[in-house]
């Protein structure tokens, strides 16, 4: 054999693993090689067709993509017309297609009629035409007459295979089917399209149809295109079985890709146990679906039945209620969640979509409003699907009225009145009366109760819900005037929980600034920055006085942290909140003022800690030595003047013994401490 017969041979084999493992990964969704051994046989091909450029095939599968972009699409004519399917809304319309499909036919109406069943996806028609197994052509439905060819965009769909496999295929064999795009794909394409600014979907459908539109097949080619076959259209010089679902099993053995949930089902009752079926697994599929499909198996039914005006009389789609519908918007009102964030709710014309009457629909929040650009009077699509919130997808820009209202994120919070925050660049805007604000209630007082908060052990988010669904408590210093009559009034809180959970709570009193500056839940303060305002400020008075600027001073603490803390202070509610918890008589150690502990009795002196102090947290201590005007420092050095040591203390007091630092333990601290 000659040089170029061996690498033609070769090339030809790659072509056929290549076309044989598309085959397992994409029509069967079972593949058989691991990615890298693929991309070594393509990478092999590639390569020896880049060296010898006369061997490329049309049908290589190196050739999806052409290289020039086409200046508009042909129009190309369906040989026989693409018909549109009759739609049955419901069982009743069901049982009258069944009815009349039995009544042509003439057959028994005891014996139930085999119907090819599979989901109808919610995507593109489209038409393949293969000649001798060559992918020839790709054609959209159009009108049905006349379609628009796309050839060069479906050769880009890596499940469509370019070359048909095996052998005892037609001639001229068209394929016709749906393409779509998977919904994860979508959700990737469209977080994408939104990072770089450019123009995204409304649904999977549109995607598709987007993508399919193409003129350069090099853009169509990054989309994540899917499609599968459901019927035969032109067929000649071959001869295919006499089922339906005997086709769509040859189509996938040759190559093409029909959906793997069809199945072959008896009668009405048959039809209606996969409708439900789809119908619970409709969330779930990878791609969406409006319905379930019927068509009589047997070909020769089929060809008795025939057609009447531009659908077939022996198949029927048997839809589900529409998961999207249009309709106005009322008005956009703002809501306030647990966590405070302010979103805003769109208020619907009603209207039955997903299989309910929906009259609101959330709009997320601030920024994806304005993303969307929905305005008071504007149509739009609403989307219900599954028990997923229904939401506002996108406003009909053609049928704007003149006067449509834009909407502005509240200067007030619509349940308490306190001042909405809305931090330039993110997206949620917050109301700041987190103690006060009765739709934040629940959610402040488990995060004040938390164990790194308050630590208030026993109660938990049940008994949170209760007490605030009485109206018992309303802040966190409602807790503190609790009473075990009262508590013995909830579910399952016998006389001894009452009174364990009241000690909890009184035990709770004793705490420190940075843990009492944490319970309160101001947004982003974690644990971390508020030790280090309480550390910073020493008191609360000092802290609450503050202004963003010297807040900025605080390590760890920048612009976004200062304006949340400014804003929570500036609140009466929460402050009238903290002045009733101090009165209560929740209480913790404090530097006096700045100037006080210039010239404090450990004013100048470094303080290190290590290990566990028997009667003292780490804070505490930490709150303390600072009260006292002392410092505290994290590692040990010669400028370090006391060590104070607990229970398992590491290295840094074998260090402070080695520096000849002095290393004292908790009560030798106290008495330091004591000479305030
Ligand atoms: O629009 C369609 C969706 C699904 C169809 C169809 C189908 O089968 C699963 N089948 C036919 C025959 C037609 N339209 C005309």
């Amino acid at each position: 054999m000659s040089a170029s017969a061996t690498i033609q041979k070769r090339a030809e084999w790659l072509r056929e693993q290549i076309r044989y493992h598309n085959y397992r990964y994409h029509v069967l969704d079972d593949p058989e090689l691991p990615d890298i051994e693929y991309d070594r046989l393509v990478r092999e091909l590639e390569s020896l067709e880049r060296d010898n450029p006369d061997i490329v095939t049309a049908d290589s599968p190196t050739q999806r993509v052409g290289a020039n972009p086409v200046k508009a699409f042909g129009t190309i004519a369906h040989k026989l017309p693409m018909l549109s399917l009759e739609n049955a809304f419901s069982e009743d319309e069901l049982r009258d297609f069944n009815r009349r499909v039995i009544d042509r036919l003439q057959t028994d109406p005891d014996s139930a009629i085999a119907y090819a069943a599979e989901p109808k996806l919610d995507g593109v028609a489209v038409s393949l035409l293969y000649e001798e197994g060559r992918l020839v052509r790709g054609a959209t439905r159009g009108d049905g007459e006349r379609g628009e060819d796309i050839t060069h965009n479906v050769r880009t769909i890596e499940a469509v295979p370019l070359s048909l496999l095996g052998r005892g295929f037609p001639g001229t064999l068209e394929v016709r089917g749906e393409v779509f795009m998977p919904r994860a794909g979508f959700r990737e394409f469209n977080e994408n399209a939104r990072i770089k600014g450019e123009k995204t979907f409304v649904n999977p459908r549109n995607a598709a149809a987007g993508s399919l539109r193409q003129l350069d097949p090099r853009l169509t080619a990054e989309r994540p295109l899917d499609i599968y076959l459901y019927a035969v259209g032109q067929v000649d010089g071959g001869k295919l079985p006499q089922r339906h679902s005997q086709v769509l099993d040859r189509l996938q053995d040759w190559g093409l890709k029909v959906c793997p949930e069809r199945r072959v089902v008896e009668g009405v009752d048959g039809c209606l146990q996969f409708y439900r079926e789809m119908g619970a697994k409709r969330d779930l599929l990878a791609y969406d679906i409006d319905g379930v499909v019927y068509k009589v198996d047997r070909l020769d039914y089929q060809a008795q039945l025939g057609f009447v005006s531009r659908a077939p009389r022996w198949a029927i789609a048997h839809k589900f209620p529409a998961q999207e519908e249009l309709t106005i918007v009322r008005d956009i009102e703002f809501q306030v969640g647990r966590t405070g964030a302010v979103t805003p709710v769109a208020r619907l014309e009603p209207v039955f979509v997903g299989g309910v009457t929906v009259s609101n629909a959330t709009l997320h929040n601030m920024h994806e409003l304005h993303r969307k650009d929905v305005r008071i009077g504007d149509t739009v699509i609403v989307r219900r699907a599954g028990d997923v919130i229904p939401e506002v997808v996108a406003v009909l820009l053609d049928r704007r009225v003149k006067g449509a209202r834009v909407v502005k994120v509240p200067k007030k919070c619509p349940i308490c009145s306190s001042a909405v925050l809305s931090i330039e660049g993110e997206a949620v805007a917050r109301c700041t009366g987190g103690l006060f604000c009765p739709a934040q209630r629940a959610e402040a007082l488990r995060h004040f109760a938390s164990r790194r908060a308050m630590d208030i052990d026993g109660l938990g988010s049940k008994l949170i819900e209760q007490l605030v669904a009485v109206d018992r408590v309303r802040t966190p210093a409602d807790l503190y005037h609790l009473t075990v009559d009262e508590l013995m009034t909830l579910e399952r809180m016998g006389q001894k929980s009452a009174e364990k959970l009241l000690a909890s709570i009184e035990r709770s009193k004793q705490t420190t600034l940075s843990r009492f500056l944490y319970a309160l839940g101001i947004r982003e303060v974690g644990e971390a920055t508020a030790s280090a305002l309480a550390g910073h400020f020493g008191n609360l008075s000092e802290l609450m006085s503050a202004s963003e600027e010297s807040l900025q001073a605080v390590s760890d603490v920048g612009p976004v942290v200062a304006s949340r803390v400014y804003a929570f202070f500036s609140e009466k509610h929460n402050r009238d909140v903290i002045q009733s918890l101090i009165k209560a008589g929740v209480i913790w150690a404090e530097r006096a003022s700045k100037a006080a502990v210039a010239d404090g009795p450990l004013t100048g002196k470094v303080f290190v800690l290590t290990g566990t102090l028997p009667g003292m947290t780490r804070d505490e201590a930490k709150d303390r030595i600072q009260a006292a005007g002392g410092k505290v420092s994290g590692s040990v050095s010669a400028k370090t003047d006391f060590v104070v040591f607990g229970d398992k203390a590491g290295s840094k007091l074998t260090k402070a013994q080695k520096l000849g630092v002095r290393t004292i333990d908790q009560q030798e601290l106290e008495k330091l401490l004591a000479d305030q």
